[in-house]
């Protein structure tokens, strides 16, 4: 198998802690694309995922599949006892409704608010984001202030049960987590005083999968082109 993916990115991270909590990180090869660059917007890259983003696996037999969660569910079940995406039909009901709401209220506002209401990540790829429009500005804030409810929405789950999908870690936790990786980087951090969520994260963050891996710091020569 290949990963195609840049180390630091948020949903390279996701793939990578499921990998890791599979046992599967030797058994796969990486390959980095350039985000930077660009080199997702263009032909050869858009051949293996027309939605030009990372991350995509590639298969021995050379079928691509994109979507992070897509990728995950693939993983999970390779080898037939999946423990991050559910097991019974209500448990992988449950994982798939919470994941996508990890997605929706928090890690793709963020993005939002990374690529339109901040420089992002560079000229080269703002390019291929929107161009300067009046209402701009304010998509991004609104796409901010969903992500801002979403940590709340999150706390008040924690509060009831260990993980986002009940008392087992899913990818649903490592959507929000990598939502709040992201948000670090892009200056959307949760309000004070979300304690559960706060617990939550200092969990997961000791997790052997997600603790001390270096797939998720970006590579120091991105951050030299991006000015840090
Ligand atoms: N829905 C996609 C989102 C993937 C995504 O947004 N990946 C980011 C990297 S973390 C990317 O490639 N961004 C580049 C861009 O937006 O141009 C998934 O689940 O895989």
């Amino acid at each position: 198998m290949k990963i195609y993916d840049r180390p630091g990115f948020p949903n390279a991270a996701r793939i990578r802690i499921v990998l890791a909590e599979k046992g599967l990180d030797a058994a796969v090869e990486y390959v980095p694309v350039d985000l930077i660059a660009a080199e997702h917007k263009q032909e050869a890259f858009l051949k293996l995922n027309p939605s030009g983003v990372i991350p995509v696996l590639e298969l021995d037999d050379g079928t691509f599949i994109s979507e992070a969660t897509a990728i995950s569910e693939y993983i999970d079940n390779l080898d037939g006892n999946p423990t991050l995406t559910g097991a019974s039909p209500k448990e992988k009901a449950i994982v798939h409704m919470m994941q996508r709401r990890a997605e929706a209220f928090v890690l793709d506002p963020v993005g939002i608010f990374f690529h339109h209401g901040t420089p992002g990540l560079g000229a080269a790829l703002q390019a291929y984001k929107s161009p300067e429009w009046n209402g701009r500005e304010e998509w991004a804030l609104r796409n901010r202030a969903t992500a801002m409810s979403g940590f709340a929405y999150f706390d008040e789950v924690l509060a009831r049960s260990s993980f986002l999908a009940g008392d087992r870690f899913s990818i649903a936790d490592i959507t929000l987590y990598a939502g709040l990786l992201f948000g670090d980087v892009a200056g959307v951090q949760p309000a004070n005083g979300l304690e559960h969520l706060a617990q939550w994260r200092g969990r997961v963050a000791e997790l052997p999968s997600v603790k001390g891996r270096s797939g998720q710091n970006l590579l120091p020569e991105d951050l030299r082109r991006l000015g840090f």
